[in-house]
């Protein structure tokens, strides 16, 4: 497609100032990864707000645009080559806007990597095990009697905590820069007390690094401006 208003997407979520990032999402921990990172890179954007319901994410109209019915997702207008590009997964958003932008991926090809491995292990990790965390532990599942998929879960936050508390001695960020990699992971760390209010049993409150980290990263302007983008209401 050669113009934004190519994108089916346009037509449910028009776009009022065209020339910039069209973003689509909801601020859930992946949806505000997207908006912390416009944030931070300073990036022109216009956000749509995309709740989770059917009505939304399932619609013919944001399918156009992520097949896997899931926000956060994006067109930039003024992708490689100047063409528009659209993409899913905050994963791949978070390295194209970082790249876009020359910054907050590291400053070698080395630190490049490192940073990826951070990212990725939230990606694979962090993410859906928080996700299920969540499921099983603060909404819908909780009601199942059977506690195994609980306890499961609660392992694996615990387990993955204790990678990031370690992660982080000596540094002030998982990388030592911050980067990407902690605008992916800082906002699913937030989410065990505040949304999960599984701070007794992931034990996150024992941990003094991650603390400190949660703290350093909730001070980010940035970070404060992101979380709320597109507001709920
Ligand atoms: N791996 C995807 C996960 C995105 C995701 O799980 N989004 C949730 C909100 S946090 C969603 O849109 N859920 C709606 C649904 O599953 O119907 C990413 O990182 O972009």
């Amino acid at each position: 497609m050669s113009a934004l208003s190519d994108f089916p997407i346009t037509a449910r979520w028009p776009a009022q100032h065209p020339d910039r990032i069209q973003l689509y999402s909801f601020p859930t921990p992946n949806g505000v990864k997207v908006s912390i990172a416009l944030e931070e890179l300073g990036l022109p954007y216009e956000a749509h707000k995309v709740t989770l319901s059917d009505a939304d994410v399932k619609s013919d109209a944001f399918l156009s645009l992520n097949p896997n019915n899931k926000i956060p997702a994006i067109i930039d207008p003024d992708g490689p080559d100047g063409a528009p590009l659209a993409l899913f997964e905050s994963g791949a958003i978070l390295i194209y806007l970082a790249e876009k932008a020359g910054a907050l991926i590291g400053n070698t090809p080395a630190e490049r990597y490192e940073v990826l491995q951070w990212l990725m292990f939230q990606m694979g990790g962090v993410g859906p095990m928080l996700g299920q965390l969540g499921y099983f532990y603060a909404f819908k599942g909780s009601e199942i009697e059977d506690a195994r998929p609980r306890e499961r879960y609660i392992g694996e936050a615990r387990r993955l905590l204790a990678v990031v508390e370690k992660q982080l001695s000596g540094r002030d960020w998982m990388t030592g820069e911050f980067t990407i990699a902690d605008i992916a992971i800082g906002p699913w760390l937030t989410a065990i007390e505040k949304t999960y209010k599984a701070g007794d049993v992931t034990g996150i409150r024992d941990l003094p690094n991650v603390q400190a980290y949660l703290a350093r990263f909730a001070a980010r302007p940035a970070v404060q401006a992101g979380c709320s983008v597109p507001p709920r209401d």
